[in-house]
């Protein structure tokens, strides 16, 4: 296996995080108490304790109500400025953090609020050295309107993000379903990828469309290609990136689908681990390295490899992108 040292000091991209999976129970109490909001907990333990999920849908329903605690740009740049540190002590030296725009201004916060804020946050990263962008995503248990809704309302503003993506409950809401909003975001030269998740009925048919018909540049999640040969040559063809998060996979298919990520490894997939949402699946990008490295018994040249892919992998401008390799 390997150090923890090396698992932290080694330079990665981080691809697949939500920074709304990074509200930490303490930020999470301070903005309550801030915003005068009662979120039936008062103590980190009590918080904790409210984490109890086995699924997708069960983490979801914890996941999204905590979110009313964001209420003002500045709670938007606390929570990503909180998370860029961590990012950095985690040896990452660019990241690409998903938000969910669809979750604040469905509540009544303005998206120009949500941008902003995170992207006040993008610009201290940089000055401290991280390379950063931000990746719109879409509810996809939202309407394909709202979707389309939304990125067009976003669009003055696309000089802060660099992409979109697709994220929450895959269950009856496949890809195509918002053609449309990437059709739109390719037309406005933005970047495409999609949560194509593991264990979701569909989910293969879902990764060949996303690929195929929609435009996607990487998958999040996604291992399940493994059922595929024929998506395992595509991916590979193509240089497809996966993201994968092994210990939110422990959490959401109670398996950190390890053997499928070394598998792909070996046949020249471009696989990345990544936290996901770090402040509810018990650890951020290093420590997914780390519990990965141990479960599978890694060998250092194994997860140089994961990290080196996750920069390759990454939409860091190409001159940005070479000096971190
Ligand atoms: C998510 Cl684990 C997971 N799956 C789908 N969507 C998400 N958004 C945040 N975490
Ligand atoms: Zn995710």
């Amino acid at each position: 296996a390997i150090s923890r040292d090396f698992a932290y000091g080694i330079p990665k991209a981080e691809l697949h995080l939500h920074l709304e999976g990074t509200l930490e129970p303490d930020l999470k109490l301070k903005l309550a108490k801030k915003n005068g909001i009662d979120i039936g907990q008062e103590s980190v333990e009590e918080v904790e304790a409210s984490y109890q999920f086995d699924s997708l849908s069960s983490f979801l329903a914890v996941y999204y109500p905590a979110m009313n605690v964001l209420q003002d740009e500045d709670d938007f740049y606390a929570l990503g400025s909180a998370y860029f540190a961590r990012a950095k002590e985690n040896g990452v030296v660019r990241a690409e953090c998903f938000f969910d725009p669809q979750a604040h201004t469905s509540r009544g916060v303005e998206l120009e609020a949500v941008i902003r804020g995170y992207y006040r946050a993008v610009e201290e990263a940089r000055e401290n050295g991280l390379s950063a962008d931000l990746i719109l995503c879409f509810l996809r248990d939202m309407s394909a309107d709202s979707a389309l809704e939304t990125l067009r309302a976003a669009l003055p503003y696309k000089d802060m993000f660099v992409g979109v993506g697709l994220d929450s409950d895959e269950r009856d809401n496949p890809p195509q379903k918002f053609a449309e909003a990437f059709d739109l975001a390719r037309e406005n030269g933005l970047r495409v990828t999609m949560h194509c998740d593991i264990d979701q009925v569909g989910s293969i048919d879902n990764i060949r469309t996303a690929l195929t018909e929609l435009g996607a540049e990487r998958l999040d999640h996604g291992t399940n290609i493994i059922e595929d040969p024929e998506l395992v040559k595509l991916v590979v063809e193509k240089g497809i990136g996966l993201t994968s998060c092994p210990m939110s996979n422990s959490f959401v298919t109670e398996e950190m689908k390890g053997e499928e990520i070394v598998e792909l490894l070996g046949r020249g997939v471009k696989v990345s681990i990544n936290s996901d949402d770090p402040a509810y699946f018990g650890g951020y990008i290093a420590d997914n390295f780390l519990t990965l490295a141990e479960k599978e018994s890694l060998t250092k040249e194994q997860v140089a490899q994961l990290a080196r892919n996750s920069i390759e992998i990454s939409w860091a401008e190409d001159s940005e992108r070479s000096a971190m390799l």
